[in-house]
């Protein structure tokens, strides 16, 4: 008989971070919720996207040095070093999703919107930085906020990897990634068994245009709902919620098993955990039939995915 491989994992909402609020008290925050997870039986848990700070990318920066201030230039550092020893406390590895400054030995600077994934030794096994930025690269007038990620982040440069962890196969990818199936097919390719990933997505839609608006949460899941389905994985998604600045974020965080099917979601708009028990083989089951890849992929007919970025219509 095959060997059960159960985790119990979580997903830490976070509510609103001010803009004035430090990294310390944010990592306070974040403590409590790993301690919640660790209370609730859990050995590893989610952090949101750009989880240590407010979204910054909602403003216009025309200062370098404040646009940094909001950059982790060391991980762990003075700040997340609580973080990393209260996973080896309580035994909960976790992902966390930061903006990252890289320097090179020429001075070069790359900035990337960065997630880990840190196991119970407090050791970083894995990152991956964002490649699908949304928004814009210049403030776009008349907007009803920004989101000016492509101004100040470099698309990701690590690809979609996957890792051993927890005695699973895990990948990653960050907030607007979770609506492209390519990032869900390429680490279903790696037999991933979790995706985590963490996300802020504004309620209203800046283009003013409310039949979005209105369906943002049902979109939020459905393109998770059919990432974890087609791929027969796990998802561990959480939110940023709630209004952060004058901005309503949705919330939403969720748990969805390798069917499909959520099997916890967070109730409100704030600081919250929700858990569940993931028998990491459950998307054996998926894998091994309507989606058994070896089986019944054609990829003589995918080739436009890679070799053409926008639709080409037919001219007969
Ligand atoms: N942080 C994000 O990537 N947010 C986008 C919004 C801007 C659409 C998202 O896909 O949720």
């Amino acid at each position: 008989m095959a060997l059960r491989r159960v985790l119990n994992v979580s997903v830490a909402q976070m509510g609103p971070v001010a803009r004035s609020e430090s990294r310390h008290k944010v990592v306070n925050r974040m403590i409590k919720l790993m301690e919640e997870a660790h209370q609730q039986g859990s050995s590893f848990v989610v952090f949101p996207e750009l989880a240590l700070t407010t979204f910054f990318p909602r403003w216009d920066y025309d200062d370098n040095d404040e646009l940094e201030s909001w950059f982790e230039v060391n991980m762990p550092n003075a700040y997340t070093n609580r973080l990393f020893e209260c996973a080896v406390q309580l035994g909960c590895g976790f992902y966390l999703g930061y903006a990252e400054l890289e320097e090179d030995s020429l001075g070069r600077k790359q900035f990337f919107n960065t997630s880990i994934l840190v196991d119970t030794k407090g050791c970083i096994i894995g990152k991956y930085r964002k490649i699908h930025l949304p928004g814009t690269d210049e403030p776009v007038t008349g907007a009803s906020h920004q989101h000016l990620e492509k101004k100040y982040f470099d698309v990701g440069n690590l690809g979609f990897p996957a890792f051993n962890f927890q005695g699973g196969v895990f990948g990653m990818c960050i907030c607007n990634d979770r609506r492209w199936p390519e990032v869900w097919r390429v680490l279903g390719l790696q037999g991933v068994e979790v995706v985590a990933l963490g996300y802020n997505t504004p309620m209203e839609n800046r283009y003013g245009l409310s039949k979005l608006t209105d369906l943002s949460m049902f979109h939020n899941h459905l393109c998770m709902q059919a990432g974890a389905y087609q791929n027969g994985t796990w998802v561990l998604a959480a939110a940023k919620a709630g209004v952060e600045e004058g901005i309503h974020h949705i919330g939403g965080s969720c748990i969805i098993s390798p069917t499909g099917e959520i099997v916890g979601i967070c109730k409100s708009e704030d600081d919250e955990v929700i858990t569940a028990e993931c028998d990491l083989s459950e998307g054996d089951k998926i894998r091994e039939t309507i989606f058994n890849f070896e089986n019944h992929r054609q990829i003589k007919y995918y080739g436009s995915i890679t070799s053409q970025t926008g639709a080409l219509k037919p001219n007969n």
